[in-house]
Order: structure tokens, then sequence, then C-alpha cells
């Protein structure tokens, strides 16, 4: 293959998605080499057939709001390959969704998922509709509507959504709640449920603990830990709260979070307190970042900013997608940052990347660091499936040897002659084989 001739060619049949084209741009410069090693993948058209999703859903969600109106918002799935498994990925609600967002998900979630060493093929879904500012009762009837469609195209072996941004356990069990009435059937066919219902112990958990053992893993490559270093953190979310509990419990110093609206920065850390209140006002109030500042003055608020240009040892991104510019990861850079761990999906913009590396920083992209919350919908499945569950502590074992796993095979094919480890390219390269064998071995369809 000729990755650029390729990427020319999908730019000009799906024009107006540059988020998949640079996901697919990053996979396919690193895994050029290898492809092109294995004279059998070209002859089958591996590369179209990777890079275009199996089949794509999109639908028209109707619902009325609490003053009677009837709104519409777009639903979409974006089933992208199976050849490892059923396809497997979340659901984001957000008002800046769109196709060419979802498609670059679903191509990388097919990447991560198989690197976890589980049998998930890759998949992404979900709405422009934003959960901020609506009410209980509309956010239910929203997910009641969203899955009165998405129903015929999911189940427990063809498709298993979970969350993703704006998509929490509130959202998961409203979901659950209109799949299970329709098809009359109790199944794992979302993750991230209840406890009480099928959910996994540690799957709120696992993005962000996940990230931060992949973290530690790096930091053993050079004999470091995370212990006494400072921390920045993006985004005020699921990943970011559980980044933080598990920076903390490893004696890091947390040091900002965000939202889209700004972020806090606090000299002291963020400590346990103050990220129970974090949870809190999160969670349960669906508050602003902003509210921090009131409870504790010592900190600043930076409104319509990232933390970026904060001075720290580490960066855990885990807002959204394309949050580090160059001239950010510049600044990170230029302030020291020895580690850049991403929690959320391509966090990092293309420049960005190419700074960090060239400054041969550690630098984990999120398929492989932020690995760890499929990973766990995958132990959730298994769990499902034989009527079972796990304790926490298994839960947990089992998610530490998945991320050590996925570092180990970043080394294996990440690591450059002078020693430097390229992790986006031993993400790629391990990610890639053992999609190309199945779909090989499974023939040309
Ligand atoms: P949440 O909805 O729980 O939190 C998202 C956070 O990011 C919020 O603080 C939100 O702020 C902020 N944010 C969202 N969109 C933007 C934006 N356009 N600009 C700036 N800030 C933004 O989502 P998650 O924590 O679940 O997801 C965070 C990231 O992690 C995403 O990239 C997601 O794809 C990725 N991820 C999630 C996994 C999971 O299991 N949940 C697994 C692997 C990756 P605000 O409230 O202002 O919108
Ligand atoms: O990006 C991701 O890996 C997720 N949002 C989690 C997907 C899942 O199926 O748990």
């Amino acid at each position: 293959m000729n990755a650029q001739k390729v990427l020319d060619d999908l730019r000009q049949r799906f024009p107006g998605e540059p988020e998949y084209h640079q996901a697919v741009e990053e996979v396919l410069s690193t895994i050029e080499e290898e492809y092109n090693k294995h004279p059998e993948f070209d002859k089958a058209n591996l590369i179209e057939r990777l890079c275009i999703p199996d089949r794509i859903y999109t639908f028209r969600v109707s619902w009325q709001d609490d003053s009677g109106n009837i709104q519409t918002n777009m639903g979409y799935r974006v089933q992208h390959n199976n050849a490892i498994g059923p396809y497997k990925g979340g659901i984001r609600f957000h008002a800046s969704v769109n196709l060419g967002i979802l498609k670059f998900l679903a191509f990388e979630q097919t990447f991560k998922n198989s690197l976890t060493t589980l049998p998930m093929g890759g998949a992404k879904g979900g709405s422009d509709f934003s959960p901020r500012g609506k009410s209980n009762a509309e956010v239910m009837r929203f997910c009641q509507a969203f899955m009165l469609e998405l129903t015929r195209n999911i189940g427990p072996d063809v498709d298993v959504p979970a969350g993703d941004i704006g998509v929490g356990g509130r959202e998961v069990g409203y979901m659950f709640g209109m799949y299970k009435k329709l098809t009359r059937e109790f199944s794992g066919v979302l993750t991230g449920k209840g406890r009480e219902f099928g959910g996994s112990l540690i799957r709120p958990e696992a993005t962000g603990y996940g990230n931060v053992y992949f973290l530690q893993e790096m930091l053993k490559t050079k004999g470091d830990s995370v212990e006494g270093k400072t921390v920045l953190i993006s985004g005020a979310g699921n990943v970011a709260q559980y980044t933080a509990e598990k920076v903390l419990q490893l004696g890091g110093k947390v040091l900002t979070m965000s939202d889209s609206d700004g972020y806090i920065y606090d000299p002291d850390g963020i400590d346990r307190a103050k990220l129970d209140y974090i949870m809190e006002l999160k969670n349960i109030y669906r508050g602003r970042i902003r509210e921090y500042i009131d409870h504790y003055p010592t900190a600043k608020y930076v409104a319509g900013q990232k933390p970026w240009n904060e001075k720290a040892d580490i960066a855990l991104p885990s807002a959204t997608q394309n949050e580090i510019s160059e001239e950010a990861a510049q600044a990170l850079v230029n302030n020291g940052v020895i580690a850049v761990s991403e929690g959320a999906n391509m966090p990092s913009t293309p420049g960005a990347i190419r700074v960090f590396q060239r400054a041969k920083i550690l630098y984990a992209p999120g398929k492989a660091a932020n690995a760890g919350g499929v990973s766990v919908s995958g132990l959730e499945m298994s769990q499902n499936s034989e009527r079972l569950s796990w304790t926490a502590e298994e839960v947990d074992r089992r998610l530490h040897i998945i991320m050590e796993d996925i570092h180990a095979n970043c080394l294996k094919y990440g690591t450059e002659a002078d020693g430097y480890v390229n992790y986006v390219k031993g993400a790629n390269i391990a990610g890639f084989i053992k999609v190309a064998k199945a779909m090989m071995a499974q023939g040309i369809v």
C-alpha cells in the first residue's frame, strides 16, 4: 500500500470528516512498513476494508422536552469491524457529535479492542443530543427514543454499546431498561450497567485507573514512579475523576481539572476530600468546575483556557479530541513534562504528537492508555455470560494485567534503534496485526 494514496482516496470519497482522516492518517503512517511486508494483505485490499466501516446506521430521534416541545436529534451507530469479536464501543451524547467524529472513534476502537487481548470488534455510536442542562425526565425520554431505534442493530453477540462523553451510569440504565422492555430479554447488551443489574465492579473506575497503570509501566522503564509527581488532568468527568483518584492513591499531586468552560488550578493539590467534592458536584449536582473556587478560594479558575500552560511533571488529558494543540504541547515540554498519557481519545493533535516524540518524552496514545475502560467492559460481558460477578479485587487484578500486557506489546513493536519507545507505532502495529490475521482467515466479507 501507499499510505498517502489510500488517504487521499478516503479524503475524496468521504469529505468533511477531518477527525476520521486524522485518525486514519496516524495509523496508516505507522503500519505502512509492516503492512508492506505482507503482499497477501494488499492482494486482499485489506487496507480499504479495514479503514471503511462495515456499516453505519443513521436515524432521527424525536422526543418531547419538559415544556412540551418536540425535539429532534440525530442518532448513529458505526459498526466498524467485527473480525475478532462482536462490535463493541461506547455511545457519545454531545452537541458536537457528527458522523466523522463517530467514524474516527469506531476506527480507533477497533485497534484499541484488539490490544486488550479480549475478543471484541470495534464500534461507536451517539447523538448530537447534549444532556447538559436537561432534566432527568428529559434525559430518560431521549434515551428511550434513542434505544427505540438502536434496539434492532445491537445484541449481546452482535454489538454491545457502553458509555462515553455524556453517557454514564444514568444513561446506560435508561437505555438498558428500554432494550429490555422492547425485546423482553434480560441480557448483557450494554456494559457500564448498574451493579444491581449485571454491571461489573471497577467499570466506572477502569479507564482512569487503567491509564494510570499504563503510566506506571512507562515510568518504570525509566526507573521512575508516580509518587511525588505533579499532574495536570483535563476534564472533570468519569475518566478524569478516576484518573485523579488513582494518582492520589499512588502519591502524586493533582494540580488541575477542567470542563469545556475553563480549568481550575489548585497549588496545594486536589486531595481526597477535594476530589470527593468534585465527584459530588459533577455526578450528583451536575455543576460546573468553576464552582470549585467558591469552596477552595486558594485555587484559581481560568475561564476559556485549557490547563497545558501550567508547569507539571505529567499531563493526563481526559476530556476530548484535539484538546492539546502543537503550541500547548510545546508549552508542556518547555515546562519539563516527562510523560503524557491519554485518557481521552485522540486528545493530541498530530502537531502535538510530533512535539512530544521529538522531545523524546514518554507519550502514550489513547488507544493503548485508555483501553482499560473497554477491557473491563469485556470482563463485564464475560461475567454476564457466566451469570456470575467477580470481586472488585479480581477485576482490578485482571485490569492491571491487561494494561501491563498492552504496554509490553507497545515495547515489542515500538522500540526504535536508539531505544526510544514510539508507543504510537507500537500500539498501531500490535493492534493491526491481530485484526489483519483474523480478516485474512475469514475471506473477502
Ligand atoms: P464525561 O462526559 O464523563 O466527561 C467529559 C469531560 O470532558 C467533561 O468534563 C466535559 O466538560 C469535558 N469535555 C467534553 N467535551 C468537551 C469539549 N468539546 N471541550 C472541552 N471539554 C470537553 O466523559 P468521559 O470522562 O467518559 O470521557 C472523556 C474522554 O475519555 C473522551 O475522549 C472519551 O472518548 C474517552 N474515553 C472514555 C471512556 C469511558 O469508559 N468513559 C473509555 C475510554 C476513553 P463539559 O461538562 O463542559 O462538557
Ligand atoms: O472509548 C472507549 O473505549 C469507551 N468509551 C469505552 C467503550 C466500552 O465499550 O466500554
